[in-house]
């Protein structure tokens, strides 16, 4: 049984939108499933509406799923502090909220959520606690791929959904007619998102002369000039549908959390990025293909390789050697073509393992449930 208290969010969107991705979800699973009370302060609302169709872009207090959302304006306009601080992804609290913590005279467990990474030292820096200047402590809690971490985002009806959904052809056609999408029966469905990336190219060029159709679903984004670039348009917008040789590609809207969701379940490959979509692909147990946000001095490959040596290691070295090969083509944004020919040799052992892998994770527990658990603990 969860204690119920107080959790206050603090969420910067650096850019795009994993940063408000993870805390909005984290933030409803917490009132949902461990009737937690939670403030998610987020100081970019119009970012925000984007995941949470409905937000008001001025509101400095709404609410959405039971989760109090507060802008986080440069002027802090003060407020007590709650009995579970999360500051994510390194964000700096303001100043006066810190002090507040200090002067309340109650424990108030301050917590750093960190970037995913499944890197080794991660499971040795998770939960570690670290003296401020002022005496409070505040601990590093890392998301992750292991045992020894904070393990991953998942709701705890996620698989059950998702199975449901997956055993269902009618909720699938359902899901796709929403969006005006009929799928050729024995088409191979595929999502993607992506940065700007070359290596979309050469991809779109081997799903064009392959013997079976594809159709591919993009949701607007960054990516999508690529494949503009590479039908020879301008430009593309939601509602566009366009068919070169084997492949169709339709544009979609921007969809909701839980629509991205189902849109993931649906296809048998799925192209995604950064962290949260990375996370739910992962759920929907299908193969992926991760564009990794890039870091200075090109930092993000040690991470991307951590990931694959790890999600690989049951594997055997044939549809291994593929995905990896395919992975690098992918973020080094050349040669894509030919590696996904070999991803297409290992389909049936790739996908046999990524299922696999989806029930591993979820032995390892989730990140909001072992959040609960850390403070109850800490208590
Ligand atoms: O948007 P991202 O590139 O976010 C990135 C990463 O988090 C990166 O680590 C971080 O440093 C950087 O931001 C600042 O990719 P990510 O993490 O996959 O977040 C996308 C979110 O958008 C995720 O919650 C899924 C959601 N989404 C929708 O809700 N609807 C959609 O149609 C799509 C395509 C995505």
């Amino acid at each position: 049984m969860s204690v119920k208290a107080s959790w206050d969010i603090f969420c910067v969107v650096v850019d795009n939108y994993g940063d408000i991705g993870v805390t909005w979800r984290l933030a409803r699973q917490l009132v949902a499933e461990h009737g937690q009370c939670v403030r998610l302060w987020v100081d970019d609302l119009a970012t925000f509406a984007r995941l949470c169709p409905g937000t008001s872009a001025t509101a400095g207090q709404q609410w959405h799923e039971g989760v109090e959302v507060r802008h986080w304006s440069p002027e802090w306009s003060g407020a007590e502090p709650a009995d579970i601080v999360i500051e994510a992804f390194a964000c700096q609290l303001p100043a006066a909220y810190i002090e507040a913590m200090e002067a309340s005279g109650r424990r108030i467990l301050w917590l750093n959520l960190e970037y995913l990474s499944a890197e080794d030292w991660v499971v040795g820096c998770h939960a570690l606690p670290s003296m401020q200047p002022n005496g409070l402590q505040k601990y590093f809690f890392f998301p992750g791929f292991e045992q020894g971490t904070g393990g991953l985002i998942r709701e705890g009806d996620l698989l059950a959904r998702r199975e449901a959904f997956q055993n269902d052809s009618t909720l699938r056609e359902a899901f796709l007619h929403g969006f005006d999408l009929n799928v050729q029966p024995g088409a191979r469905l595929l999502s993607l998102f992506a940065y700007e990336n070359p290596a979309v190219a050469g991809w779109l060029d081997a799903l064009t002369a392959d013997r079976r159709s594809s159709h591919l679903l993009v949701p607007e984004g960054r990516v999508l000039a690529d494949v503009a670039h590479w039908l020879g348009l301008e430009q593309l917008s939601a509602g566009d549908r366009h068919v070169r040789g084997a492949l169709q590609i339709d544009v979609l809207p921007f969809m909701t959390q839980n629509q991205y969701d189902m849109l993931l379940w649906c296809c048998d490959f799925n192209a995604v990025r950064g962290e949260e979509s990375f996370i739910r692909a992962q759920w929907a147990g299908r193969p992926l293909v991760w564009h990794i946000y890039p870091q200075e001095e090109d930092a993000h490959w040690d991470k991307l390789n951590a990931f694959l040596d790890l999600y690989l290691r049951d594997l055997a070295p044939g549809p291994a050697g593929a995905l990896r090969n395919f992975w690098y083509a992918w973020n080094a944004g050349e040669g894509s073509a030919a590696a996904w020919s070999s991803i297409l040799e290992h389909e049936a052992e790739l996908n046999a393992h990524a299922e696999r892998w989806t029930h591993k994770q979820v032995a390892n527990g989730d990140l909001a449930g072992k959040l609960v658990f850390f403070y109850t603990d800490w208590l």
